[in-house]
């Protein structure tokens, strides 16, 4: 998305994770994706790499100017790493992991937290800090994983309006689409 957002010139390479090829361990310490090659260096950990691009590509800018800002957008990054991804993550797949009811209700319980955070932290805000920035993108990889347990009933996602609204606007951008 962030590419996307700065219209940079990039060449995608798809790699197969259930067979990891040599080529792809090399440039990929941890064999995850995604991971950016530039100017042989390889630079992983999506909100790094995104915090790397916004540094070296100047428009539009997607983190605040002021310090402050830029570590409330860190916090919110985190947040959706420590939080909103792994409970997301946990009450989709949890089932087919072998996680028992018991593990899958705490989850679900993590999840609707972490929506009810991110509903106050968006009353009266279009995105997290008001502008769109990576704090954004740092949430917008599991809307799609959010959007399919809505549709089977098992996240209420209306009860959550400030945050269907905003992933509407997220999704509705060129950027968005372009990555999905
Ligand atoms: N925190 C990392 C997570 C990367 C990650 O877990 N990627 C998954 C795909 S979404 C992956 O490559 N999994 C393959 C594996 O773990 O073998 C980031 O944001 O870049």
């Amino acid at each position: 998305m962030v590419l996307h957002e700065k219209g940079i010139d990039f060449e995608v390479h798809e790699v197969d994770l259930s067979n990891k090829s040599e080529e792809f361990l090399k440039v990929s310490p941890y064999g995850k994706v995604p991971v950016l090659w530039v100017n042989g260096t390889s630079l992983y950990e999506s909100n790094i790499v995104n915090e790397y691009l916004d540094e070296v590509y100047d428009s539009p800018r997607l983190m605040p100017e002021n310090p402050e800002g830029r570590a409330l957008v860190r916090s919110w990054m985190a947040f959706a790493d420590d939080y909103f991804f792994p409970s997301i993550f946990r009450v989709r797949m949890g089932l087919q992991r072998g996680y028992s009811e018991d593990e899958m209700q705490e989850a679900k319980e993590k999840l609707y937290d972490a929506l009810s955070r991110l509903e106050h932290q968006l009353e009266g805000r279009e995105f997290l800090m008001g502008e769109y920035t990576l704090a954004d993108i740092a949430h917008a990889g599991n809307f799609h994983r959010l959007r399919v347990l809505n549709k089977s009933g098992e996240v209420p996602l209306h009860k959550y309006p400030n945050v269907m609204a905003w992933i509407e606007q997220v999704e509705d951008r060129e950027s968005y689409k372009a990555s999905v």
